[in-house]
């Protein structure tokens, strides 16, 4: 049942550390047969919210989505006031609650970027995309303080500190230099960069992931986090020497993926 996968992996990315106070979000774009497992729990009187965008590719979509202000640590304790269920309306700017996010919740505040992200990536992978994650993990948000705020460097980096990450994300990662979080604005950047790229990192802040179910989005934002650690850890240590630019070809050869050619050497 997709409610079970949604609500686990908010506690998976509590128990991870990446979700400090109502630090991340999380939404998931829902198919007929979820709408129709869960459809007899849907209020009849549903709230209508307008936005202050609109998102015409969505019209009719329905999503479960964290609640803004919301703890993903309570989650599983409380879903019905933590988490909702929302229908995009025929006008593609607002959106009813049909569940949960009870006592006047609204979903969370960075909807702009979770509603563009899905747009972006569902048109990149012929609507295969359906989950899209933001997280705060330190050692991916410390990387944004020792790096340049550009793709290639946090690529690179990235497939050269864990064998697997050229393998998982062989097209690299984006990155978002500093802006207003929750803006229509770090939305539209984010999703112009999300059509290209499955995660993007957001300077001083943290990462939004995206994927087809949940393993595979949780299991993207945990590989990165895990290569930005060991890539701290060794370039404390001090670094010696790293995976090479024909390794990085050989992976990609033995795996059968195209890695990004932009960002080898
Ligand atoms: O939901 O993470 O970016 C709180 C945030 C805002
Ligand atoms: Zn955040």
């Amino acid at each position: 049942m997709f409610l079970d996968g949604f609500i686990r992996m908010c506690s998976d990315g509590f128990s991870q550390g990446w979700h400090e106070r109502n630090g991340g979000n999380l939404s998931y774009r829902m198919t007929e047969e979820d709408v129709d497992a869960v459809k007899s729990t849907f209020t009849s009187s549903p709230r209508h919210c307008s936005m202050a965008f609109s998102a015409p590719e969505l019209r009719g979509a329905y999503f479960t989505i964290t609640g803004s202000g919301k703890y993903m640590r309570n989650v599983p304790l409380a879903p019905e006031k933590n988490i909702g269920i929302i229908r995009i309306d025929e006008s593609g700017t607002g959106y009813d609650i049909l569940w949960g996010l009870v006592d006047g919740a609204k979903p969370t505040s960075e909807l702009p970027t979770h509603l563009m992200n899905h747009t972006a990536r569902m048109k990149a992978t012929g609507g295969a995309c359906r989950v899209i994650y933001h997280a705060h993990p330190a050692n991916t948000t410390a990387l944004t303080y020792v790096l340049p705020p550009e793709a290639k460097a946090y690529s690179r980096v990235l497939w050269q500190s864990e064998t697997e990450c050229a393998v998982v994300f062989p097209e690299g990662v984006g990155v978002v230099d500093w802006m207003v979080p929750g803006s229509i604005d770090i939305g539209r950047e984010t999703a112009r960069l999300i059509k290209d790229y499955r995660a993007v990192i957001w300077t001083f802040h943290g990462i939004f992931g995206s994927g087809s179910d949940f393993d595979e989005t949780f299991g993207l934002v945990h590989t990165i986090e895990k290569a930005a650690e060991i890539y701290l850890k060794a370039r404390g240590a001090g670094i010696i020497r790293t995976i090479t630019d024909d390794e990085l070809r050989a992976l990609g050869d033995a795996f059968g993926v195209e890695i990004n050619k932009a960002f080898l050497e």
